[in-house]
């Protein structure tokens, strides 16, 4: 049943890639800074280290299977305190407001530059880390944080856009631009149906600029104020904004048609309206021919925890090959952990929606720390959230 489903995503994303141009491609050592009374005796598989009795974990929505949760807290005795944010800038947010208490955090590419420039990341010291041997050599020492000397690669995945099968507007072509989400002209055919955009600034301001032709990593005020003016004209066709739980109370459940989408949220939209009898599920995803953003999110630990071996010891867990498979199988959204394939799903591996084939991943960008333009986009973001 799921072949079904990606040999019709195939043949849809070739004809995406058909129809367009495209954007380039684009331990040990550390001081521990647990107080004492935070500490355990090590238990068998902890080698030295002292685990804390809790550890702190903050995530975005919906990406980690909670049993591999509960299985370390099982194995090691640590409790682990888990909550989840909607975006990069609200986890910014809760960190640079001082006293967050979190211990491993999962902050994307662009966002570890800005993190590490503002000193809130600890060193991570992978040489301490035996899994991380797990990880394939094209997502190490990525240029966001050269040797991974603050974070391990966590997942990847691709923003596109999901969309109703099924839906008359839908028929004749997927969504295959932008323009489904900025032209009032092709999006009145279903507006009143319901159109979701992600409640992310750096991904909105992205989309509009690929739309525009323009980088997703402008710099640019005059690019950045038309990719506003976009925004703000398409804004009233759109019904929400929802980075978190879009997929699950507002896909499955109908109350919108067309979602601005991570991949792997996409991709559990589709598998939980899964439909035996028709062989398909309600929602499926395209990458627009103008170019989408490539995201890595990435294992760290805040500056300021207080149980930064016991979280040291969590991130090399997380690289153990069953668990990133298990990761997978439960998120949908593709692992750099190269050890774990083997325990993946292989029709999760061979998904073209997850796991881009060539001509789709030579139309994805990375989003990079932008430098002070972050304060054009802070200011575009609060034109664009107060209007
Ligand atoms: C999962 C969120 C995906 C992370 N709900 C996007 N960087």
């Amino acid at each position: 049943m799921k072949k079904y489903f990606w040999i019709g995503l195939l043949v849809m994303l070739s004809a995406v890639a058909v129809a367009c141009g495209g954007g380039p491609a684009g331990g040990p050592g550390a001081a521990a800074t647990e107080a004492p009374a935070a500490e355990s005796p090590a238990t068998e598989d902890s080698g030295e280290v002292q685990l804390a009795p809790e550890l702190s974990v903050y995530n975005w929505a919906d990406y980690i299977d909670e049993q591999v949760l509960a299985d370390y807290e099982e194995r090691y005795g640590v409790r682990i305190i888990y909550d989840t944010f909607a975006s990069n800038e609200d986890l910014l947010t809760k960190l640079q407001a001082g006293a967050s208490g979190y211990d491993v955090i999962f902050p994307s590419d662009y966002m570890v530059v800005q993190m590490i420039e503002l000193g809130l990341l600890a060193e991570i010291d992978v040489d301490s880390m035996p899994n991380f041997a797990n990880i394939n050599e094209a997502f190490k020492n990525p240029p966001y944080d050269p040797g991974n000397a603050h974070c391990t690669p966590y997942q990847w995945g691709m923003t596109g856009i999901s969309y109703r099968r099924g839906n008359p507007a839908f028929a004749d072509s997927p969504p295959d631009s932008w323009a489904y989400l900025f032209d009032p002209a092709v999006m009145e055919k279903y507006t009143a149906e319901g159109i979701n955009v992600l409640n992310d600034q750096r991904e909105l301001m992205a989309a509009a600029l690929f739309y525009l032709g323009y980088s997703p990593n402008s710099t640019d005020r005059a690019e950045l104020e038309a990719a506003r003016d976009l925004i703000l004209q398409a804004k009233p066709s759109w019904k929400t904004f929802n980075s978190e739980d879009y997929y699950s109370t507002l896909m499955e459940s109908d109350e919108i048609v067309l979602s601005h989408a991570w991949s792997g949220d996409a991709a559990q939209a589709f598998w939980n309206t899964y439909d035996e009898a028709e062989g398909t599920g309600n929602w499926l995803f395209s990458v627009p021919k103008e170019g989408a953003v490539r995201f890595a999110d990435n294992a760290c630990i805040p500056a300021n925890s207080k149980r930064q071996e016991t979280a040291r010891h969590f991130i090399n867990y997380l690289m153990e090959p069953e668990v990133a498979a298990a990761i997978t199988n439960f998120t949908f959204y593709p692992s750099p952990n190269e050890a774990a394939k083997e325990f993946i799903d292989p029709e999760i591996l061979n998904n073209p929606g997850i796991y881009p084939p060539p001509e789709v991943a030579a139309k994805l960008e990375w989003l990079v720390d932008v430098g002070d333009a972050i304060f054009i986009y802070d200011e575009m973001w609060t034109a664009i959230k107060g209007q």
